[in-house]
């Protein structure tokens, strides 16, 4: 045993003695350790090294277990209304028998691995610890590159430190002598638990091996439950990218950036800017803990040392830093595998191979009408390995932050940017910020805005309504000049050919540039029933394909279109019931005014 913590030793032992492992390891982070996690994960059939990518190795997932399972995650809080109309609630005394009964004897024939991880560097004032008992070896492989674990963590952990309890089972014993499956899970969806117990700040996972569902720091933790801790602590726990924006001048600007899933968080995380003399840098690509240094400012850290980021559609044109980063020491899980031993999606850049082998194990041709990849493939990557990571990443202090993008994906009224007129507009922008619905999502209310506040919507802890209050309390702890500015961004609008008319990618650094000219005092702007909007010349076009048209019609109001949005953002609030706050109906109310 590697600790003195009563505690820890205690919760290990009672787990173990409901789970019934045939042993229990104490995971140390060395690399030794971890190599041998790989051998026992090739040895076994689950992992294919990649003979092109030095120590690279691919997994296949069970096609039942392929993204996170929003039907089957809970906040299971003592109140059902303190879970919220956005969450799926389930009373903790009974979810917990339930789940008892699935997790005992749930390890037979395997060994349990305790992995004590910290989300933040090692020790940062910001940082939080977690310790994980899974009974997957993938697990384990995937904590090491998103966390830091091991040893080190227990020491800060001392004997007596707070942790986060994180329990996770593939589900799925083995009998003496049977062989494992190459990904255990349960395949029934529905005897899949995500399941968060917020005043206890436990998360009891089951059934899935994949991603956020079973990595548990990521979402469950760094998320919903450090959510309901940032809440009680008064401090930021959020769905954002963390950049660094360095202008020729040698300025640098510290920027957060909530988008909801697949909006390319990490393709502006790593971007290059289009300016010369530009540079942008890394700090976080999903997450961002903000809390307040003695200064007034707010800090951010990324708490994780990571990246687990979406394979299709990444490429040397879309993301040459992510390209680079997943060159070497990587996990690839459901993409195609090519015959020399190299991986292959969709939107890779080259040329589909004349064969290869499937996410499912399938052999493939560009003619058979699959995909080679699952449109929600990974790669988990190594931060340190981005070649455009900040040399402060690791920072314990964190970054200050000036700036705050939020946006999702809008065809039609949302601007290309607007800035907002105050701390309390701002969160009013983030808290009607949403997506529209597709074909993929649900059947009938495609081209529905769904209202996704700060892109935390399959992400919350806690009410929304109380989230947004939350949002408004940090706002009155400092002085709003020191405050970062936000910025509401539409990197989606599509014109009547449903074109999109912004290129994003590398040329979203225009609108970047503008933000820290803004924050300099030097761009230009004018203000309109919305927000702050940038005069038709302050972002710079030359060399893109946006003719000056386009651009008006990018940073026009559209005052019908937005007098709609009022009624369907009337009809969102709704919801939130006498938890939504009177700043927020203020706003609304302020708005409708300006427009009309
Ligand atoms: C993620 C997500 O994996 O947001 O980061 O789904
Ligand atoms: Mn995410």
């Amino acid at each position: 045993m590697k600790t003195n913590h009563a505690k820890l030793i205690a919760w290990v032992d009672e787990v173990a003695a409901m789970c019934q492992p045939d042993s229990v390891y104490w995971c140390d982070g060395s690399k030794a350790e971890y190599e041998d996690m790989i051998k026992i994960t090739v040895d076994a059939g689950l992992a294919t090294p990649l003979k092109k990518r030095p120590g690279c190795y691919l997994f296949r997932s069970h096609p039942s277990d392929v993204a996170r399972a929003e039907k089957r995650t809970f906040i299971a809080s003592k109140r059902k209304e303190d879970a919220g109309p956005t969450n799926n609630w389930i009373d903790p005394v009974e979810l917990k028998a339930t789940m008892t009964e699935c997790y005992t004897g749930c390890m037979k024939g395997r060994v349990m691995y305790v992995i004590p991880f910290s989300m933040g560097p090692i020790g940062s004032p910001i940082s939080k610890i977690g310790v994980e008992l899974t009974d997957s070896p993938y697990v384990v492989i995937n904590m090491r590159i998103m966390t830091r674990i091991g040893k080190d963590v227990l020491k800060v952990l001392g004997d007596d430190g707070e942790f986060v309890k994180c329990l996770h089972s593939v589900g799925k014993p083995l009998a003496p002598g049977e062989k494992d499956l190459s990904w255990p899970c349960v395949p029934d969806v529905d005897k899949k638990f995500i399941s968060h117990f917020p005043e206890e700040r436990m998360i009891w996972s089951y059934g899935s091996g994949y991603g956020g569902n079973a990595l548990l720091g990521k979402k469950c933790f760094a998320l919903r439950i450090a959510g309901v801790q940032a809440r009680d602590e008064g401090w930021l726990a959020e769905h954002m990218l963390i950049l660094k924006l360095t202008n020729p001048e040698g300025k640098s600007y510290y920027v957060c950036g909530a988008f909801p899933s697949a909006c390319g968080k990490t393709n502006l995380a790593m971007l290059e800017p289009v300016f010369p003399g530009w540079k942008v840098q890394t700090v976080g690509d999903d997450i961002a803990w903000m809390k307040f240094g003695a200064d007034g400012r707010l800090y951010a850290i990324n708490p994780e040392s990571g990246f687990f980021g979406v394979a299709p559609g990444t490429s040397m044109s879309s993301n040459p830093n992510a390209m680079k980063t997943i060159a070497t020491n990587s996990i690839f899980t459901n993409v195609g595998l090519t015959d020399d031993g190299d991986v292959w999606w969709e939107g890779i850049g080259t040329p589909a191979p004349a064969h290869l082998i499937d996410w499912q194990g399938n052999d493939w041709t560009p003619d058979c009408g699959r995909p080679a990849a699952h449109a929600n493939a990974r790669f988990t990557a190594p931060a340190a390995q981005c070649p455009v990571i900040a040399p402060e990443w690791e920072d314990p202090a964190g970054v200050p932050i000036s700036a705050i993008l939020i946006g999702g994906r809008r065809k039609t009224s949302i601007p290309l940017v607007t800035e907002s007129l105050s701390w309390e507009h701002g969160v009013f922008l983030g808290s009607i910020m949403g997506s529209e619905i597709t074909t993929a999502d649900i059947t009938d209310k495609v081209g529905q805005v769904r209202r996704d506040p700060f892109a935390q919507l399959p992400f919350m802890g806690y009410h929304m309504g109380d989230y947004l209050q939350h949002w408004l309390n940090i706002g009155k702890k400092s002085d709003e000049s020191k405050l970062p500015r936000i910025y509401f961004v539409n990197w989606f609008r599509k014109n009547a050919e449903g074109k999109f008319i912004w290129p994003g990618f590398g040329d979203n650094s225009r609108v970047l540039k503008w933000i820290t000219e803004r924050i300099a005092g030097t761009g230009k702007a004018v203000k309109t029933a919305i927000g702050n909007m940038p005069t038709l010349d302050s972002i710079d076009i030359s060399g893109t394909s946006v003719s000056e048209a386009d651009m008006a019609e990018l940073l026009a109001v559209d005052k019908e279109a937005w007098l709609a949005e009022i009624e369907s953002i009337k009809a969102a609030y709704l919801e939130y019931g006498d938890k939504l706050p009177a700043t927020l109906v203020r706003e609304l109310k302020e708005l409708e005014a300006r427009l009309k």
